[in-house]
């Protein structure tokens, strides 16, 4: 019996293979023996049709298999020719810490470009901000059990339930505890369902909805004036400029009654311990770091947070999106949550025995597009993510694209959207056929054991890595044998964290690991007085509005049983029989007053693009509103670019589309 972990969602379930099958692991925190419909089909995942087994290069309209070493020559040939700053690599939440720790090494210590970016710029980068702004750190200061002694869980764009199943499941045993769940979603998912109160507000305003919870918190009294006076900054300020806004204003455009936001009060009043969660619903935003702030407010106002039951969960959505974040798979840190400042380089430089790292922070994920349109990107290596799929404005991404002499995709599967954007594409060995670390959501850290042989001409990731760092010359910094020397050095590297926060260091060989559990203890944050900032922030209304041309919000999302593209989940006949992977939900108001009918082929426009799905009439979409979920894989070319400010991560959820019936089948 082999014991490892699922490689789907940031729960990180725990897992053992036994005579060629998968279960739950009993013995393991996270999921307890449970494992939701991806976990336990995984292995059906390995071995497909789908598989890309030899590198291949692109050669007229095909292409041709060519060997490893010939393509690592062509790989750092182009890099060698080619400035530092047009260089860049495109890393993945989903790529094991082994793998991320040695892409950012080569690119950012020995290449010398900090263009480093990753497909959690699409997730959790408003959190990552929002997390340094309040805290002083990227640390999220809640865990899973926590939620067996909170008293009420407020989930605000999250569908845990189809996104976090297990966690879902301990969720609903909790509420069978006397747990109280509301949800803020504009959608009736199908966490909504299982709601005590359901607040369907309106897109976007959930600063508002937080805003006014703060006010009347103030107003009642109910901050926790010794908290917010011996742990906190910057409350006066905020007391002050927040009463300036107009309090009606705010409700309207929310979209929810005076009754239901009393109703809220009121359980907010009535439980002690409370956690608040969330996802993309908040992150992916044109003010999505404000979102993330203007909740995390709320714990501070009242002191709920730092103590059991109690605090702000930013819920991860990859397997290792936090791994990737810890080791430095943002453009915005340089490593171990390090940043781009001398004394932070010239620690890095000594750790690495390298010199000349850039001084400055390196493009992020749609500013890398820009610079591509512009002509600036002479090398793009994507790893273990489709960016042609899941970058906003798919038209404007193709277009960049095809400008970039010289892309590398690493992928385990041959059908991505980005494949036939690739000149040479890469095969690396899938789950199952590799093992490595990744961090959950709860900062625990787990193997992926090798279930099975790697297949042939597969390669690791991290190995991948290595040879190319070969072929440019720089053996000796990338001597490693195995994924555990890299992990071994990486582990050290952790003592160069601020203050030894990232204490991955003191972690023994084997242990279930959870970084960080003493970090804020005796509520002292890693801010320069030790105390949390609170921040004023308002709703800017920044996002694209809709108009009588676009008179619809798009909202995109996850179902239960498909993992984004589906590379691996579309193939699994059982998985499919759970919802259909391409359709566009529509209102029954809407459909009525433009003639749509339940099957009808849609037409949906946007001002970059359009794409045809079939309708489902459902009024679990408010009125001018639709939603396609991301299974659907051309959902981009009509989604938004804008981007949040200080966290460059695009505003997925605010999209202004318009519908039309282009085909229906008459019975
Ligand atoms: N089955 C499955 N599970 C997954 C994934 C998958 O592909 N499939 N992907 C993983 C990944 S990478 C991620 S990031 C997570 C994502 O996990 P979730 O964020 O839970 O997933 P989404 O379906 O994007 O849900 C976001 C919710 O926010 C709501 N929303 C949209 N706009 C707003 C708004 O302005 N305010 C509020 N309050 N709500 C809003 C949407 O209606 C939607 O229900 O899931 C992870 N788990
Ligand atoms: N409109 C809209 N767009 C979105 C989102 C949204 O909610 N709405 N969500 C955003 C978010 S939160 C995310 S996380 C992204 C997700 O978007 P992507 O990361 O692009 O989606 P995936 O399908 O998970 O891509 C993973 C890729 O890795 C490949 N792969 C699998 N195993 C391996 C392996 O072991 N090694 C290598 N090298 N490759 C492997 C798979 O075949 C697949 O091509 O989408 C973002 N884009
Ligand atoms: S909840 Fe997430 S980690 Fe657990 S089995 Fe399902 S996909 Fe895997
Ligand atoms: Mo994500």
């Amino acid at each position: 019996m082999i014991k490892s972990v699922c490689g789907y969602c940031g729960v990180g379930c725990g897992l053992e293979f036994d005579t060629s099958k998968l279960i739950g692991d009993i013995a393991y925190p996270s999921n307890e023996g449970l494992l939701c419909s991806k976990g336990v089909s995984e292995l059906h995942t390995i071995q497909t049709t789908t598989r890309l087994l030899r590198p291949q290069l692109k050669h007229n309209e095909g292409y041709l298999n060519i060997d490893w070493d010939t393509s690592m020559k062509y790989v750092a040939s182009h890099i060698k020719k080619s400035d530092p700053k047009k260089v860049a690599f495109y890393l993945s939440g989903q790529l094991l810490t082994e793998d991320y720790y040695i892409a950012n090494k080569l690119a950012k210590g020995f290449i010398k470009t900090n263009n480093v970016d990753t497909n959690s710029r699409t997730c959790m980068a408003s959190a990552v901000v929002a997390h340094k702004k309040a805290f002083g750190v990227d640390y999220v200061p809640v865990r899973m059990e926590d939620i067996k002694k909170a008293n009420l869980l407020i989930l605000a764009g999250s569908n845990a339930a189809d996104s976090h199943v297990v966690f879902f499941n301990k969720i609903k045993k909790e509420q069978k505890r006397g747990l109280k769940l509301i949800v803020i979603d504009p959608r009736v998912t199908t966490t909504a369902k299982a709601a005590d109160l359901h607040l369907r507000i309106n897109v976007g305003s959930d600063i508002d909805l937080f805003n006014l919870v703060a006010l009347r918190l103030i107003e009642d009294e109910k901050v926790d004036a010794s908290y917010i006076e011996n742990h906190t900054n910057n409350f006066s300020t905020f007391k002050s400029k927040l009463q300036r806004e107009a309090k009606t204003k705010m409700l309207k455009r929310t979209g929810l009654s005076q009754e239901e936001f009393e109703m809220f009060m009121t359980m907010f009043y009535e439980n002690e311990n409370i956690i608040s969660a969330w996802t993309m619903g908040l992150n992916q935003s044109v003010q999505g770091v404000d979102k993330n702030l203007a909740l995390i407010n709320l714990h501070l106002l009242t002191g709920k947070i730092n103590k059991a039951g109690n605090g702000p969960f930013s819920l991860t959505g990859q397997p290792n999106a936090m791994g990737g974040r810890e080791v430095g798979g943002l453009s915005t840190t340089l490593a171990v949550h390090l940043d781009f400042n001398d004394e932070d380089i010239a620690k890095v430089e000594e750790f690495w025995q390298t010199k000349g790292i850039a001084p400055k922070r390196g493009l992020t994920a749609v500013e890398i597009v820009d610079e591509a349109l512009k002509g600036n990107i002479d090398v793009l290596i994507i790893c273990h993510t489709d960016p042609i799929y899941h970058l906003p404005n798919r038209n404007k991404v193709e277009e960049a694209f095809k400008k970039i002499p010289f892309i590398v995709e690493i992928n385990a599967y041959e059908n991505s959207e980005t494949a036939p954007f690739a000149h040479l594409r890469l095969p690396a060995a899938p789950w199952g056929e590799k093992e490595g670390t990744q961090t959950n959501m709860d900062r625990s850290i787990t193997q992926q054991k090798k279930l099975t042989r790697t297949s042939i001409d597969c390669k690791y990731d991290w190995e991948i890595f290595k040879l190319l760092a070969h072929e440019l010359g720089f053996q000796k910094e990338f001597s490693f044998e195995n994924a555990q020397e890299i992990f071994d050095e990486y582990k050290e590297m952790t003592k160069l964290s601020k203050n030894g926060h990232l204490d991955i260091y003191t972690m023994k060989e084997d242990e279930n690991f959870i970084w960080g559990k003493e970090l804020f203890k005796n509520n002292e944050f890693l801010t320069p007085n030790k105390k949390a900032n609170i921040h004023f922030v308002k709703n800017e209304i920044l996002s694209e509005k809709t108009s009588k041309a676009y008179p619809f919000i798009l909202l995109t999302g996850r179902t239960r049983d498909q993992w984004h593209t589906g590379t691996k989940t579309a193939l699994v006949e059982k998985l499919k029989k759970h919802e259909d992977l391409e359709y566009v939900q529509i209102n029954p108001m809407d459909a009525k007053a433009l003639d749509i009918k339940e099957g009808d082929m849609v037409d949906i426009k946007s001002l970059r693009g359009e794409i045809t799905l079939e309708a489902k009439i459902s009024d679990e979409v408010k009125e001018k509103t639709i939603f396609i979920p991301v299974s659907a894989r051309k959902m981009n070319y009509l989604t938004s670019d804008l981007i949040d400010k200080e966290s460059f991560q695009p505003d997925y959820n605010h999209s202004a589309v318009s519908i039309k019936s282009i085909a229906r089948i008459e019975l």
